[in-house]
């Protein structure tokens, strides 16, 4: 009766010596793990074998663990249960294979950008919307610091808004310095957990600040002459909302590249491809070099935007970069 969703696995019955919780923090070598009672400090050693194929992952926020204590208040995490899902990416300027996981187990992805100071970038939208996808996840777009905008912007929202909300991904238009518009987003994370991504700067801790008071979560300015955010948030780390659900906060990225995804599968993470993608001449078409291409054509026809087609593009030639690396 009293079961609770968010425990399975090895946790509705851990041996008497160890006890389970969520990783709320994790700075890599050391995580934060909050039980029923307590957040217990705990170390972890190396890499976790996860799932059946084989595959090792460090643990990452929102991880559910297993965690034996010492004889002081830390521990050990000795166990990761399998995982929902997870949200990794490339790490910038690395070689294949060296995956950053952001976070685990989560029902939605934000993806935050603002008006200016940074300024949106689409082609990085388009990425974190493709691991998304390839994941699972359902994903949004919060267009932060809506108090800035003024005239000349007006052409940058409608073409998110055209580009993203057309195709079926919410574009919330939102402001953690006045307010407006984070009535929607609570609304959106009610009962989830979710994570907010972005780059440095556009205000993600920020808007964790608006939706849970008395967190008061360390922000920083922009410089005004890079454009760029400080990196202010070192470590990823998950809040409880009082409002009922859990938001992750992360460091802003610079870029978001994707991982472990095949050229050929590559256009059924952009939505709004799929329904064309069965009328190419070629099955293994790639949309780029082949002709007789229906998405292409959806684009000459317009029912496929060009810019996010441009964004395919672009991805697709970063995936093949990535392989010539991984031959190295
Ligand atoms: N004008 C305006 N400024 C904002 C808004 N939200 C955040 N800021 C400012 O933007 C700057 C960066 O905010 P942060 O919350 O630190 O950004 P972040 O995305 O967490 O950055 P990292 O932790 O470095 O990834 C701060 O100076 C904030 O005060 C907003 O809605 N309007
Ligand atoms: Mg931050
Ligand atoms: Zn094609």
């Amino acid at each position: 009766m009293n079961a609770s969703p968010d425990t399975d696995d090895a946790q509705d019955n851990p041996p008497a010596d160890l006890v389970a919780g969520t990783v709320i923090r994790s700075t890599g070598s050391w995580c934060d793990v909050r039980t029923d009672e307590e957040t217990i400090p705990a170390r972890v050693r190396g890499r976790f074998q996860l799932g059946e194929q084989g595959a090792t992952s460090p643990v990452a926020v929102g991880d559910r663990v297993l965690v034996k204590r010492n004889a002081d208040a830390t521990g050990v995490i000795t166990h990761i249960d399998e995982r929902k899902n997870q949200l990794g990416r490339r790490a910038a300027g690395r070689r294949v294979g060296r995956e950053h996981i952001l976070v685990a187990n989560i029902d939605c992805v934000w993806i935050v950008q603002s008006i200016r100071l940074p300024r949106p970038n689409a082609g990085f939208v388009d990425r974190v919307l493709v691991t998304a996808e390839a994941n699972e996840i359902p994903a949004g777009i919060v267009l932060n610091k809506s108090d800035l905008i003024q005239e000349e912007h007006a052409e940058i929202i409608a073409e998110l808004r055209n580009n993203y909300a057309r195709i079926g991904y919410p574009v919330l238009t939102v402001s953690a310095k006045t307010g407006e518009g984070m009535d929607a987003l609570r609304e959106h994370l009610a009962g989830k957990t979710s994570v907010l991504t972005g780059p440095s700067g556009v205000g993600k801790s920020s808007l964790i600040n608006v939706l849970e008071p008395g967190l008061d979560i360390r922000t920083s300015h922009v410089s005004t002459k890079t454009r760029r955010g400080r990196h202010t948030t070192a470590y990823a780390a998950l809040f409880s909302l009082r409002s009922g659900g859990y938001i992750v906060d992360t460091p802003g990225i610079r870029e978001f590249g994707v991982l472990y995804i095949d050229p050929w599968e590559l256009s059924h993470y952009f939505i709004e491809f799929k329904p064309y993608i069965k009328d190419c001449r070629f099955p293994t078409c790639t949309h780029d070099h082949e002709p007789e291409c229906a998405i292409k054509e959806g684009v000459a026809e317009g029912g496929i935007s060009e810019r996010r087609y441009q964004s395919y593009l672009n991805i697709l030639d970063a995936i093949h970069l990535g392989d010539k690396d991984v031959g190295r």
